[in-house]
């Protein structure tokens, strides 16, 4: 009871410390004259970007304290979110909104002649990751935040997050992005909890006092990682958990040999070695390119977030380890942190002393895994020379398991040899490979999938073998996104009118967004509701403007595919619906069209050759299309620029027509998909990913479909013949036509002869031209809505109601209470 007591005044004293900052206004001062020591006459917009950021952060602190010191003294099971990718964009609005400063953070920028809007444009996106995987876990925090769950992100701090892309002659060049030249006023070193992580080396076995055989991974080469701890603020909560990004330092040893050769400064300039590790961050975002540096990175993170809750663990527990796996999970956001399986297995018998079969019990009971693509060429497989090399007590424990997991399968079936070369961990061969998938599920407990129709797939295909044997392993967990980042910070037009027709608990429980429904037949409504997506089209008009010189129409249908480039994602059928216009359009034939502005943007992967080719095409497209007099008024296709979390939150709030129309049975699940439809756009899609969970919840009457299922696509792959279906259809012959003839690249002849070829190979793997009459058909039908505003907007307001479901909150939920097993620390 004493103890309870004093805790209590702790987290007052606590508390008041938090609140016994002075003002904002006279914080921003305070750091803008002494923590920057710059003169508070004539201040220099970044300058007071510093100062807010800083004083808001020094507000976080305060609660972040409390929320450790509840969570440890809770004694609680914790979930560490292992991820190779956090793509987090800036973080001065959300935290500036979810601790209700917004009102005194905007008077005090007032008197500096500036705004919230003009500080946060200022700040550099934290872009730690390539797209879908990395954003989804930056969403998942949020709601780990929200949801007062006790859950840590472990993340690598790179250096240089994902390149910026700028375009020069309709192609990409990509830029370096070197974020925290300026510093990062989100993170907080703490030197105190480095860790240090093993390299290279071999093996040694030998026998101690007790008897028992131990094994010492000797003459390693050292690297430190050093932890970053950023603040994950809850929404009005008092809840601010953390994401911890670890950096790599090198360790004050000197290679002696080189040293004692006189060779002092070229020991020292060693050093850099260890610093590359979390230099970069690698850009591809569907194929593994194998390199070294790639799987060091994977291992530094896993080892030094590993060893940090061990640490922790024995803090508190000693050297018992027999409730460990009771009171943590290790969730891996996809393959790339799979070394945590050997690796839990290396520092429980190593460094801890446990026997084989109690490490491998715990490490079962503790690790849970994430799939988040289909794609065969995105599966992670090391090869066994390389990994014995880098890591050879992990290459010996991974036999290990591989023995010990053969050994069952030969039990369950004796004469089924084949199904064990199938499932092994070690693919044979002259060049023997770790497959990190199967790794990842040997050594979890769960293993789930992030849409419906993906997890079926799993299940049914990549790996039927292993749903066979553990039917129970697999589950579902369809993605969602935080409706604050997502709709309430990006889009404050639409959230006020919101919060006045229903009121604003949406904002943490979002399926009480189904309010609005009754509202789409409210013709008052429609209208404000219109004006707000008027105003907000507005503002991207600008922005394009600013971006690319092109001019977009107010009253024109905003049409907008934003997404990593990617063959599957079939940015070229949307293309291939630009030129069919653009024909319609020369030749007369336009009546009853919309005007419409076509957006494309997103990064290829700087090895990516056909995806760069897709966007040299664009741009060669838009050059001809929006030069043609006759398109004056009717249509225009941009290529903007270097996509990433901030455009997105300009560019979601303003969309009218999202499209998400990936080749059923490739996309996992997709999230912008999410974004689009809580702010009203409506989409044109395929049966894939959740866009069927998206028209399930919304209707088919509020849902733009094309194409072939999964199942007619497997189907359809046996005999396709694109180029019988383009000598059938005139529309399309034109449009193949046109671009064949060189018309879009009259100065650079044959350059998209690749991917005019791709269209019409029966290999074709995308089965661009199967669906393209069925999409041109569905684009008929979304013209025809547009004509009708009435009915437009009644289905632009049932895509919010209906968006519920798509909350990372419900997510996060369900990995809670099905995965994780964990409460709410509160
Ligand atoms: C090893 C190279 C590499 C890097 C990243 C391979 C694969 C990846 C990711 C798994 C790619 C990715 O981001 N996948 C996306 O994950 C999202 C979140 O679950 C889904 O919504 C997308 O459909 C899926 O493409």
């Amino acid at each position: 009871m004493a103890n309870v007591l004093h805790k209590t005044s702790i987290d007052k004293t606590r508390r008041e410390a938090g609140n016994c900052l002075a003002g904002i206004e006279s914080e921003i001062y305070r750091h803008l004259n002494f923590t920057l020591g710059h003169d508070d006459s004539d201040v220099e917009p970044c300058y007071l970007y510093r100062a807010l950021a800083i004083a808001v952060r020094d507000r976080l602190v305060a609660q972040w304290k409390v929320t450790r010191d509840r969570i440890a003294s809770s004694g609680q099971k914790r979930v560490s979110y292992l991820s190779l990718e956090f793509l987090i964009g800036r973080s001065l609005t959300n935290a500036v909104l979810n601790l209700n400063l917004e009102d005194s953070v905007r008077a005090a920028l007032n008197k500096y002649n500036s705004s919230l809007e003009e500080s946060a444009e200022l700040e550099h996106d934290a872009g730690l990751g390539n797209g879908g995987l990395g954003r989804l876990a930056a969403c998942f925090l949020d709601s780990c935040a929200n949801l007062q769950l006790p859950v840590v992100g472990y993340g690598i701090r790179y250096e240089y997050g994902m390149f910026h892309q700028h375009i020069e002659d309709g192609r990409q060049v990509e830029d370096p992005d070197h974020w925290l030249r300026d510093g990062n006023p989100w993170e907080l070193e703490r030197p105190e909890d480095t860790r240090r992580i093993h390299f290279y080396g071999h093996t040694e076995y030998f026998v101690d006092d007790t008897g028992k055989t131990c094994v010492h991974w000797a003459e390693t080469d050292d690297v430190l990682a050093v932890p970053h701890d950023m603040p994950i603020p809850g929404h009005s909560n008092g809840t601010v958990n953390t994401l911890r990004l670890w950096r790599s330092s090198a360790t004050d040893e000197f290679n002696l040999d080189e040293f004692n050769a006189g060779g002092y400064s070229e020991a020292v300039a060693e050093k850099n070695l260890a610093e590359q590790i979390s230099m970069v961050l690698y850009p591809n975002d569907s194929s593994e390119n194998g390199k070294e540096l790639r799987l060091k990175q994977q291992y530094f993170l896993v080892s030094a977030s590993l060893q940090d809750v061990i640490e922790e663990w024995i803090s508190i527990h000693g050297e018992d380890f027999d409730e460990f796996a009771s009171h943590n999970c290790f969730q891996l956001n996809d393959t790339h942190p799979a070394c945590a399986v050997p690796e839990l297995m290396r520092l429980l018998m190593d460094e801890h002393g446990l026997e084989w079969d109690d490490a491998w019990r715990i490490t079962r009971q503790c690790m849970a895994y994430t799939n988040h693509t289909l794609l065969p060429e995105a599966l992670e497989r090391w090869p066994v020379s390389l990994f014995s090399r880098l890591l050879p007590r992990l290459m010996e424990i991974i036999y290990e398991i591989d023995r010990q997991f053969r050994t069952q399968l030969a039990e369950l079936w004796p004469d089924d040899a084949a199904i064990r070369e199938r499932m092994s961990l070690v693919e044979g061969g002259h060049h023997p490979h770790v497959r990190m998938a199967y790794l990842a599920i040997v050594g979890s407990f769960s293993v789930n999938g992030v849409a419906g129709l993906h997890t079926e797939l799993l299940q049914s295909g990549l790996f039927a073998d292993f749903y066979k044997l553990w039917p129970s392993k697999f589950n579902n967990k369809t993605n969602g996104v935080t409706q604050r980042r997502w709709l309430s910070h990006c889009n404050p037009g639409l959230r006020d009118l919101i919060n006045e027709a229903i009121g604003s608990e949406w904002q943490s429980d979002l399926p009480k967004i189904s309010r609005l429904a009754s509202y789409a037949e409210d013709a008052a409504f429609r209208d404000r509701w219109h004006a707000v997506k008027q105003e907000n089209k507005g503002a991207l008009i600008r922005h394009v403007l600013e971006h690319t010189g092109v001019r977009f129409a107010e009253d024109a249908l905003l049409d907008v595919q934003v997404k990593r480039i990617h063959e599957y994602k079939r940015q070229l059928l949307n293309v291939l619906h630009v030129i069919h216009l653009y024909d319609r359009i020369c030749r007369g034939d336009v009546e009853g069209m919309v005007p419409r502005c076509v957006l494309i943007g997103g990064k290829a992967a700087p090895g990516y050759h056909v995806a760069k080719l897709i966007i040299k095409l664009i741009n060669d497209v838009s050059a001809v299309v929006n030069t043609e007099a006759k398109t004056d008024g009717l249509l225009k296709l941009v290529f903007l620029p270097n996509y990433c979390v901030s455009a997105m939150e300009k560019i979601c709030p303003a969309t009218e027509l999202s499209e998400q129309i990936s080749t059923a049975g490739k996309e996992a699940s997709g999230t912008g998909n999410m974004k689009f439809m809580m702010n009203g756009a409506l989409t044109i899609g395929t049966l894939d990913g959740a866009n069927i969970e998206i028209r399930d919840q919304v209707g088919e009457e509020n849902f733009f479909l094309f194409g072939m299922t999964a199942g007619e696509i497997a189907e359809t792959r046996q005999t396709y013949d694109p180029n019988s279906l383009i000598a059938e259809d005139e529309e399309i012959l034109r449009v193949m036509n046109l671009l064949e003839s060189g018309h879009f690249n009259a100065s650079e002849p044959g350059i998209f002869d690749i991917l005019t070829a791709g269209l019409r190979s029966a290999e074709d793997q995308w089965l661009t031209i199967a669906d393209l009459r069925s999409y041109i058909d569905a684009q008929r039908d979304v013209n025809k809505s547009y004509q009708d505003p009435n009915n437009w907007n009644r289905m632009s307001i049932m895509n919010t109601a209906a968006s519920g479901w798509f909350s990372s909150d419900r997510t996060i939920q369900q990995y809670a209470e099905e995965i994780w097993n964990v409460k709410s620390v509160n």
